[in-house]
Parts: structure tokens; C-alpha cells; sequence
């Protein structure tokens, strides 16, 4: 039994939620981080030195690192359903990742921090306005490669998928009115359409 250890309003262990779901794969979450804390506690850093969310532990075999998480859970389906068998079309969903985890991510997480987390000051306009100038470059990116495929990497549904779903989803709570992506918009409404993700998408919590 796979237990994933790590809050489910994280952004980073939904991601390894919906991908046991995806793949029906049997799990126990424990809450720990965020509110819960325990993230600095002996038991967890043997797990984790990192000490951040989410931990997976298989038998044993402990693993962190979101996109490790889900290249392990991807690797270890037997019929591979969100990787392929094809190295060349396995390096695209690398790609994707590494782009989300180098790019994206962090450019979304600029906006979290200013319009979501608790803060002591308000952001200025200029802070929030600069925060949109980072991202939007990268979603419209996105869109204009996904006006030639259904899915980040492919013509399938992959873990590449998962963090941008993961992320945009981010991007509407905070930014509602601006849709002025259609291929990304197309996509989102394909992937709001998986049993797996619904859950994800009603999360309010960052
Ligand atoms: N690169 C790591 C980032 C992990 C991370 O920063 N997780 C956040 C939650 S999204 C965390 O642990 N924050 C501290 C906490 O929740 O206690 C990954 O993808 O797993």
C-alpha cells in the first residue's frame, strides 16, 4: 500500500493524488505540513530531509519531489497509461515538466504569494501587475502548442499534463475573468472532464 504524506491543499502533493486516482492506484494520504506542521519532526526528515510535502513511501521506499513522485507512479503502471514506452516521446513529457517546474511554477507561485497568502502589507498594483507580466508569456505560450495537439506532450493525457492543469487551475481562482487562451481554455475543459481531476479543481486552498 503506497501511503502519500503531505496536506491536500498543497498544489504539489494534488498533483500526486490525481495521479494515483488516474491510475487506481491504492493509497492512504496523512496530513502533515502546512496548518498540520510535522514537516520538521526526526521521523519525517528520515523520510524527506528536505523537509517539504508531498512524501510518498512504497513498501519502504520513500520518494519526494513532486514530478519524481509522478514519474515513479507513471513508471510503475504496467500498461503505462500517463508515460510512454517511447523514449522520444517520454523526453517531451520530461521536457514539459522540467519547463513547468523551471518556469511556470515559480512564476505562479510569485502571484500566490502576493494575492493569496497572508501577508502584513498589501501588494501594490505594480507588484501584482509585474507578477501577470511573467505568466502570461508562458500560458500563451502553452495555448499556441496546444492549438496542435490535446495534450501538453501529446495526443494523450500524461503526467505532463498534471502540474500545468495544476497551475492553471491556480491561475483561474486568481485571475477568473481572463481567458484569453482557447487552446489552453479547450484543454482545461478536457481535463476538467476527468473523474480524477475534480476533486483538484474545487480546491480553493493554496
Ligand atoms: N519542489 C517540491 C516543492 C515542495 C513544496 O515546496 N511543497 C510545499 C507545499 S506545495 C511545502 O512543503 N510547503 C511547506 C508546508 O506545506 O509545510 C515538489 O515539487 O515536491
Amino acid at each position: 500500500m503506497l501511503t502519500i504524506w503531505g496536506h491536500q491543499g498543497s498544489p504539489n502533493v494534488q498533483k500526486v493524488i490525481w495521479a494515483c486516482e488516474e491510475l487506481g492506484a491504492r493509497y492512504v494520504r496523512k496530513d502533515i505540513g502546512g496548518a498540520f506542521g510535522g514537516t520538521d519532526t526526526p521521523s519525517y526528515l528520515a523520510k524527506n530531509p528536505n523537509g517539504r510535502v508531498p512524501t510518498i513511501e512504497d513498501d519502504g521506499f520513500a520518494l519526494w519531489e513532486s514530478h519524481a513522485i509522478l514519474r515513479y507512479l507513471a513508471a510503475r503502471d504496467p500498461a503505462k497509461r500517463l508515460t510512454s514506452d517511447d523514449w522520444q516521446a517520454r523526453a517531451k513529457i520530461d521536457q514539459w515538466m522540467d519547463w513547468h517546474c523551471a518556469h511556470l511554477s515559480p512564476a505562479i507561485r510569485s502571484l500566490v504569494v502576493l494575492v493569496v497568502k497572508p501577508r502584513s502589507t498589501m501588494p501594490t498594483p505594480e507588484e501584482i501587475e509585474a507578477a501577470r507580466a511573467e505568466i502570461i508569456p508562458l500560458l500563451r505560450l502553452v495555448d499556441r502548442e496546444l492549438e496542435q495537439r490535446d495534450y501538453v506532450a501529446g495526443n494523450t493525457f500524461t503526467i505532463a499534463d498534471i502540474p500545468v492543469a495544476i497551475s492553471y487551475n491556480l491561475w483561474k481562482i486568481m485571475e477568473p475573468a481572463c481567458a484569453d487562451f482557447p487552446a489552453l481554455e479547450a484543454w482545461y475543459a478536457r481535463i476538467n472532464r476527468r473523474v480524477a481531476f475534480k476533486p483538484m479543481s474545487g480546491q480553493r486552498r493554496v
